[in-house]
């Protein structure tokens, strides 16, 4: 039987393998990191005491925290500019757009495995490279040269056949594809795409549909590597690097799915979960406030291209506020040149910093009870800054179409212009630097050293902190935005925000009561990538997340960080008292006030058990 090519990848880079515990380690050629996560993985990485990272290429990307409203993020750039002068990364300074963009235009690689500190790594995946998402911990270890170990994914095979019709686009993909598999159906899978209509989608389109394979929470997705590959790396000035890469014909899959682009029709996900899917003809007539054109999913030149082939001529509704982000400065000056950012200003578009922005919460909040269409992938409760907003993410052609007319609206089976796609991409190197491998670190005074933190111990009471429903996000444990961004580097400040949109007295009580255990039900921790969802939970007494399943990338921070991740769907109030015992073999969860006990087998490795005993990965070196 033949190689699927997500196992073409790993197997090429396998160091070891634990079939008993289905992990497999790989090496990482390359790293990303962006500023909201990367001050930590950098501190971590600088703790190990290693003089310059040993991979291939790491980048260092600023273009979360860009709003610089105080000294906390400017300082937060310098650290970070320093680190990489210093041990050897690259550096990309704010301005020049968002890292997923940026590592697509200048660095992915077909066939190498890229770690980043962002949960929207896989964008890479569009040109045939395995790149996954993963804790700031986990991507410090792999600049420092260890292996990364995943658990041995599944892979789901993706069948594109067809050719989408007018007015449907790559974003209706995936968005379709989430609506069949939700946002916990990608958990430790690889979602692989085949079929005769892969050839029909570019570059950009594939990695639209990559960067959003995390919202199905998956380990990473993957395209060939094909002549529409080796077309956009031409025009990247970048031809070298291109390799063929396929499955073998008679590869078989562990789950599979078709898709008939040809019957796809223009959708959207609705509030609050990218899941939430409807078609767009089921929600015309839903009147608009804002539209944001943008963020790593869709802010490529050719989603601009798009755009203004529906604006060209036109003015937006007067009711509508548009907001268009470039991704990277490549598209910036794609769009000055070829004449479309003169159409989006004719049209009525505010035009805002290459970066992540409104995506994060950083600025653009829409007003109170808003309908807000986006181009972006994450459409969680409190994420756009405006708890009653209503946001869905949609494609850049319903966002367009959207705010011309002032109400949703169906792009099914509108005409584009053509604007000429064949030109050459210009470098845009003004932002980016090559490390110097010199210099000293700078650090401001909001970067504060790492907390040290104790074992649990393998005995221990403690009370019920919160107790939670299916489907909690990252950004639900630590917010992001405007406020809060800040302190990405100030674990101790930071965690007075954890839980804060949905519960604002948690921070005060777990410190009030010393430790403390979090409940929840399915697929905890789902979305973003950032360790602080564990780091600062701990650093408030959090000793064990007791949950009826995890997702993926939180569950390796919780270990990182010495908390123990409990699989128990275990009914639970505010105040219960808990009782925690575990060993090697089992784990046992008393609830003390019902009266109720679990038994299960510990499923944890060695390597997870030694961390949790010694208190986390970092009191290992
Ligand atoms: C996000 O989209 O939520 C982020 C912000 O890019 C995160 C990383 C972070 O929280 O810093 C992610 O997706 O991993
Ligand atoms: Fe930035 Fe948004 Fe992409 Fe995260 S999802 S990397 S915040 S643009």
């Amino acid at each position: 039987m033949g190689k699927t090519l997500t196992y073409k990848i790993l197997d090429a880079h396998k160091v070891s393998e634990d079939l008993e515990n289905n992990k497999m380690s790989i090496k990482i050629d390359h790293t990303l990191t962006q500023d909201a996560t990367g001050t930590m993985a950098y501190l971590e990485f600088i703790s190990f005491g290693i003089d310059k990272v040993k991979t291939e290429l790491s980048v260092s990307y600023v273009d979360h925290n860009t709003l610089q409203n105080g000294f906390m993020n400017a300082d937060d750039h310098k650290f970070l500019q320093t680190v990489a002068n210093k041990y050897g990364i690259v550096f990309s300074k704010a301005g020049n757009g968002i890292c997923h963009q940026v590592n697509l235009e200048r660095f992915a690689k077909p066939g190498k495995t890229l770690l980043g500190s962002d949960s929207h790594t896989p964008t890479s995946s569009g040109v045939g490279a395995l790149a996954i998402g993963a804790g700031g911990l986990d991507v410090a270890c792999a600049m420092a040269g260890m292996p990364f170990t995943i658990v041995r994914p599944k892979v789901v095979g993706v069948k594109l056949i067809n050719k989408l019709r007018d007015g449907v686009s790559a974003k209706d993909i995936i968005i379709h594809l989430i609506g069949l598999m939700t946002v916990k159906g990608g958990v430790n899978k690889v979602i692989e795409y085949y079929g005769d209509g892969v050839k029909t989608l570019g570059v950009p389109e594939r990695a639209t549909i990559c960067n959003m394979g995390a919202e199905l929470g998956a380990t990473s997705s993957v395209f060939p590597s094909d002549e529409v590959t080796r077309e956009f790396l031409k025009i990247q000035s970048r031809e070298e690097d291109f390799v063929p890469l396929s499955r073998d014909e008679d590869s078989v899959y562990d789950e599979n799915y078709t898709i008939d682009l040809a019957t796809l029709e223009p959708c959207a996900s609705c509030p609050n979960s990218p899941d939430n899917v409807k078609n767009i003809s089921e929600l015309k007539d839903i009147k608009v406030d804002q539209v944001l054109i943008g963020s790593c999913t869709n802010s490529s030149y050719y989603d601009f291209v798009k755009v203004a082939s529906i604006l060209k001529g036109k003015k937006i509704h007067k009711d509508v506020s548009l907001g268009i982000a470039p991704g990277s400065q490549q598209v910036l000056q794609m769009i000055t040149k070829n004449g479309i950012l003169d159409v989006l200003l004719e049209a009525g578009a505010r035009i805002l910093e290459s970066a992540c922005g409104p995506c994060i919460g950083m600025g653009q909040s829409p007003a109170t009870d808003a309908v807000s269409l986006r181009t972006f992938n994450r459409n969680f409760y409190g994420r756009s800054g405006t708890n009653s907003a209503k946001v869905y993410l949609v494609s850049p052609e319903v966002a367009a179409l959207s705010a011309v007319n002032g109400y949703i609206s169906s792009p099914l089976g509108l005409k584009l212009d053509k604007f000429s796609m064949n030109v050459t991409y210009p470098k845009c190197d003004s932002l980016l630097y090559k490390p110097e491998y010199k210099g000293e670190v700078v650090m401001g005074p909001n970067i504060k050293p790492l907390p040290k933190f104790e074992p649990i111990g393998e005995n221990f009471d403690a009370k019920v902190m919160i107790s939670l429903e299916d489907n909690i996000t990252t950004d639900h444990i630590m917010p992001a935005g405007a406020k809060v961004l800040p302190y990405r580097s100030n674990i101790e400040k930071i965690s007075e925000f954890v839980f804060s949109n949905i519960d604002e007295g948690f921070s005060k009580r777990c410190l009030d009561n010393g430790s403390g255990v979090i409940v929840a039900k399915e697929n905890y921790g789902q979305g973003s990538s950032r360790e602080h969802a564990a780091i600062a939970p701990r650093y408030l007494g959090i000793k064990a997340v007791i949950a009826s399943s995890f997702a993926r990338i939180h569950k390796k921070n919780l270990i990182n960080f010495g908390i123990l991740p409990i699989e128990v769907n275990m009914e639970a109030d505010l105040f219960d008292e808990i009782n925690v015992k575990y060993d090697r073999n089992t784990i046992t969860v008393t609830n003390k006030t019902k009266n109720k006990s679990y038994t299960v087998e510990n499923p944890l490795t060695d390597e997870e058990y030694n961390l949790i005993s010694v208190g986390g990965l970092l009191n290992t070196f």
